[in-house]
């Protein structure tokens, strides 16, 4: 996919999508609807949708929402489920995916190990520009992006931000940074 924005129909914005995963509680579907300019779509049971394409059997909640970045740049935002079980949706998904906010609930080292799990196997599937999201930095005991980076044991040049995921502004800085690591990694655009 190219940015140029002279690939696009005039008035047509160019659109990325990014996903917003992380273990249950942390804040995934707060964030998508904080930011989200059109009522957010839920999908609890994909059995039940009419593509019928994935396997009946999976249960999962994905939250969509959609946010306009420029007159010419608008983002999908998918909140996925992280979990055990990785699947075929995880799959598709990361495909059409162009990049990833993996976000870690900052009063929950328990979910620590699951976060690094969802990083790692986005990445194993197909590198993207992605970034960490510390959720939940308005509580008191909240671990600070700096604890947060060793014990994730992530390198340097991963973003780790604060982020208060009901809280418009702060999702809204999140997203903008991740746009910009986008928008400079033109090579790990999805495939067609
Ligand atoms: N104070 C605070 N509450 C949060 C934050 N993120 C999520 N929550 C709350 O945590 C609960 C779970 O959030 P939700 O978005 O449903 O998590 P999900 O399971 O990842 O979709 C909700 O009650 C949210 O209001 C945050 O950054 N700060
Ligand atoms: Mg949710």
């Amino acid at each position: 996919m190219s940015m140029a924005p002279a690939a696009q129909p005039a008035g047509d914005p160019q659109l990325v999508t990014i996903l917003v995963s992380g273990a249950n509680g942390v804040g995934k579907s707060s964030f998508v609807s904080a930011l989200s300019e059109i009522e957010v779509v839920t999908t609890r049971r994909l059995a039940s949708d009419p593509a019928r394409i994935l396997p009946t059997a999976t249960t999962v909640r994905v939250d969509w929402g959609r946010l306009s970045i420029a007159r010419d740049l608008a983002a999908d935002l998918f909140a996925l489920p992280g979990g055990r079980t990785f699947d075929l949706l995880w799959e598709i998904l990361a495909r059409a995916t162009t990049g990833l906010i993996a976000l870690v609930d900052s009063t929950r080292p328990d979910t620590f190990r699951e976060t690094k799990a969802i990083i790692e196997f986005f990445q194993r599937l197909r590198p993207m520009p992605y970034l960490i999201a510390a959720t939940k930095q308005d509580h008191p005991n909240a671990w600070t992006p700096d604890e947060l980076r060793p014990a994730l044991r992530l390198p340097e040049q991963v973003a780790v931000l604060p982020c208060v995921a009901t809280n418009r502004e702060s999702c809204a800085q999140v997203t903008l940074e991740l746009i910009d690591r986008i928008l400079a990694a033109p090579a790990t655009a999805p495939r067609a």
